[in-house]
């Protein structure tokens, strides 16, 4: 067993948590990020402001959980079994832990204490139900969750997870193979040195947490989401050329595990079941980056469960 499956067995603290052991745990991974925002290299990854470069050969890529404990703790294993044997691995978690699952708080805690139990080698990306103040989604339940749970101490440890949201990393890539993002591209194109510092450009953030694939159009359009874009296959095509990647994985669409568009260059995960979206599957993808030379190797190692 892996560190992994021994760390399966400590989630039970969750049931009985304290406010204070809460609050605890998330000041250590918000001073975790405050360091690591500036730049710092790990090793496995290295980040610079909100981007990530992986350098790990081996590679698992997790879609939206939206607060479903059961399918993380199903992730957890296939992760176990699939990865961690003795190599040394990378998991990239494309956001939105939270909202919509009955077991949010549940399940974004077990990602922060599994990412702070091996830290070089989970990487949580933001979503956008990880929103800034001016981009809340709807539904945005998980402070309704807290309050149940915690009571008076809801906003305090509210306050706290936000303040760890506005400094998540907002994209990852392997060099000269894999973007990996939330929602999707930005029409502009932007280069990586502009994406790393996204944040600070509301209009680029909203995309890269936003924007969905379209096979209906070429170039973009409005989503009906109400935020974001559309983006269609030449943007796709534009911006894997320039930055030298063979295609994008991304999540944010339910979809029955997993979905293509632009011929193959964009690969959707999405990895929790279950109400209130009634897909059959979910799926996560484990690679070997060395041996990634074409999306039709990431589609043929798509783990659907
Ligand atoms: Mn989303």
């Amino acid at each position: 067993m892996s560190w992994l499956g021994n760390f399966k067995k400590k989630l039970h603290v969750l049931q009985s948590i304290s406010p204070k052991d809460v609050l605890e745990i998330l000041k250590s991974f918000e001073d975790f990020l405050l360091k690591e925002i500036k730049g710092k290299d790990h090793g496995l990854y290295e980040r610079f402001k909100g981007l990530v470069k992986i350098k790990a050969t081996k590679l698992a890529v997790v879609g939206d959980i939206h607060g479903d404990l059961g399918s993380l703790r199903e992730i957890i294993g296939k992760l176990d079994e699939k990865l961690y044997g003795s190599e040394e691995a990378v998991t990239v978690f494309l956001g939105d832990y939270i909202d919509r699952g009955v077991e949010s708080f549940e399940t974004i805690m077990s990602i922060i204490m599994l990412k702070l139990e091996e830290p070089e080698k989970i990487v949580m990306l933001r979503g956008n139900h990880e929103p800034p103040e001016n981009l809340i989604p709807y539904p945005h339940d998980f402070p309704f969750f807290l309050k149940m749970r915690f009571k008076d101490s809801w906003k305090k440890i509210y306050e706290q997870f936000f303040n760890i949201f506005q400094l998540l990393p907002l994209a990852a890539y392997v060099e000269s193979k894999l973007f990996l993002v939330h929602g999707g591209i930005p029409v502009n194109t932007p280069s990586l040195k502009e994406l790393a510092l996204a944040s600070e450009k509301p209009k680029l953030l909203e995309e890269l947490l936003w924007n969905d694939p379209s096979d209906f159009i070429d170039e973009w359009m409005p989503s009906l989401r109400g935020a974001g874009k559309l983006f269609g296959i030449n943007v796709t095509k534009k911006f894997i050329k320039q930055n030298n990647f063979v295609g994008i994985i991304r999540s944010h669409e339910p979809c029955d595990g997993f979905k293509l568009n632009h011929n193959g260059l964009v690969l959707t995960v999405f990895s929790r079941k279950g109400y209130p979206y009634f897909n059959r599957y979910a799926s996560i993808v484990v690679i070997n980056t060395n041996e990634l030379k074409n999306m039709q190797y990431v589609i043929k190692h798509v783990v659907v469960f």
